[in-house]
């Protein structure tokens, strides 16, 4: 097996114009891995630390030149002449290294460089594609799409509340049909919007993001835009994430920041029921707060034999969250973000304990990403059976989307 050689780590941009991490991996025999990182905008408060160098002179104050130095420094050394595949031993020297709760010495995003980079090497030296590294033998399901088409909150300037609008075919196993399905869809949307005169232009994950009367319109125009292109709501399903703890104040009341609507814990329980009952919602992610586990448990008990409730800020890819979820039947799904936690091994645990307790995997991208698709092999790798990842427009996006199909054809081969 390969041992590492170098591992070197530049400042790169991502879809927002926002400075981030890259990370390449090379082993004594020249085997080279790469790997960058994502970045939140509506991060939660639970997550790892993403390292910045609040140098305001430059770039805002967003530089990652730290993280980079840290790897460069102080990883590199610790790392030299370990086997890449030894992906555990790689992820506990930089926990070691960092000796932080959050990762906050050396970085979330310096570690999760390194540690997607390793796995990428290691696959690269096997000469396996990445899924099949990942997740071996049984590595087989392809996602269906959580497909955002419509943005608001804090990824769009427009006036909706709720920050994704996505859409899922439930009718197909198949990716490449799903990916048609929704991209004739989106391509609907756009119609609709454009015959109303309302903006097409797109919001951080290339959803759509006008203004509208109210977030019901927006799944109004979303149920219009599947009807025309020729399906139903029996076939493809709506999806929200509401991301819920951005509407959060410190008093525990929650206020929608646009139409300043206001609700506490039960009021926003009860819209969230109606809202289902009335439309062909299958999933909502962060219906509450990042630290309402409480609500959350009564949500599930209230809708949650109906409809998948995904913890994202609730549970930040966490061990521990996770297991006070699932302890307290608090949401049924978990969003995984590799950047959350900060290294792949703990990812693929959090992953396995979701899985053995029944509550279902959705993998997903940030709002800040890069043309890298890791996330697409993982979600194969891991079986997870949901992919989040935008809309079929912008590059960082559609690079996922586009990684899935070539895997679904080398799969069927
Ligand atoms: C989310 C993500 C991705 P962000 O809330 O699920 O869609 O957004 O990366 O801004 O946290
Ligand atoms: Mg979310």
């Amino acid at each position: 097996m390969e041992r590492i050689e170098r591992v070197k780590a530049y400042e790169i941009f991502d879809s927002r114009g926002n400075p981030t991490v890259y990370v390449q991996i090379t082993t004594e025999n020249g085997i080279t891995g790469e790997a960058s990182v994502p970045s939140g905008a509506s991060t939660g408060a639970f997550e790892a630390h993403e390292l910045r160098d609040r140098d305001l002179s430059v770039l805002n104050g967003k530089g990652v030149k730290k993280a980079v130095k840290n790897i460069n420094d102080i990883i590199e050394p610790a790392l030299k002449n370990l086997y890449v595949s030894n992906q555990e031993k790689i992820d506990r020297i930089m926990l070691e290294l960092d000796k932080t709760e959050n990762k906050s010495r050396l970085g979330a995003n310096a570690i999760l460089g390194v540690s997607l980079a390793a796995a990428r090497t290691a696959a690269n030296a096997y000469k396996m594609p990445l899924y099949r590294y990942l997740g071996g033998a049984n590595a087989r399901l392809m996602p269906k799409p959580m497909m955002n088409i419509l943005n608001g909150g804090a990824h769009a300037a427009n006036n909706i509340d709720i920050q994704e609008f996505m859409i899922m075919p439930v009718m197909t196993g198949n990716f490449y049909d799903s990916m048609r399905i929704c991209t004739e869809i989106y391509h609907k949307l756009k119609g609709i919007l454009e015959s109303k005169g309302l903006s097409t232009a797109v919001g951080d994950e290339g959803g759509f993001a006008p203004n509208l009367e109210s977030d019901e319109q927006a799944i109004e125009y979303i149920i219009d835009a599947i009807n025309l292109a020729g399906y139903n709501t029996e076939k493809v399903k709506i999806c929200l994430d509401a991301a819920a703890s951005e509407w959060q104040r410190n008093d525990g009341l929650y206020m929608m920041p646009k139409r300043k609507t206001e609700y506490d814990t039960d009021s926003l329980i009860k819209m969230w029921q109606s809202l289902t009952q009335k439309y062909p919602i299958i999933s909502i992610e962060d219906a509450l707060g990042e630290g309402d586990f409480e609500g959350f448990e009564k949500l599930t008990a209230l809708i949650g034999s109906n409809v998948q409730l995904v913890g994202d800020d609730l549970f930040v890819t966490n061990e521990k969250r996770l297991n006070k979820g699932i302890e307290m039947s608090a949401a049924n799904s978990i969003l995984i973000k590799l950047n959350q936690i900060g290294t792949l091994s703990e990812t693929l645990k959090v992953i396995r304990l979701a899985q053995k307790s029944g509550y279902s995997t959705i993998i997903s991208h940030r709002s800040g990403e890069t043309e890298d698709s890791f996330i697409a092999d993982l979600t194969v790798g891991v079986n997870a059976g949901q992919i989040k990842t935008g809309a079929p427009c912008r590059s960082e996006r559609v690079s996922k989307y586009n990684r899935l199909l070539i895997i679904e054809n080398e799969m069927n081969k």
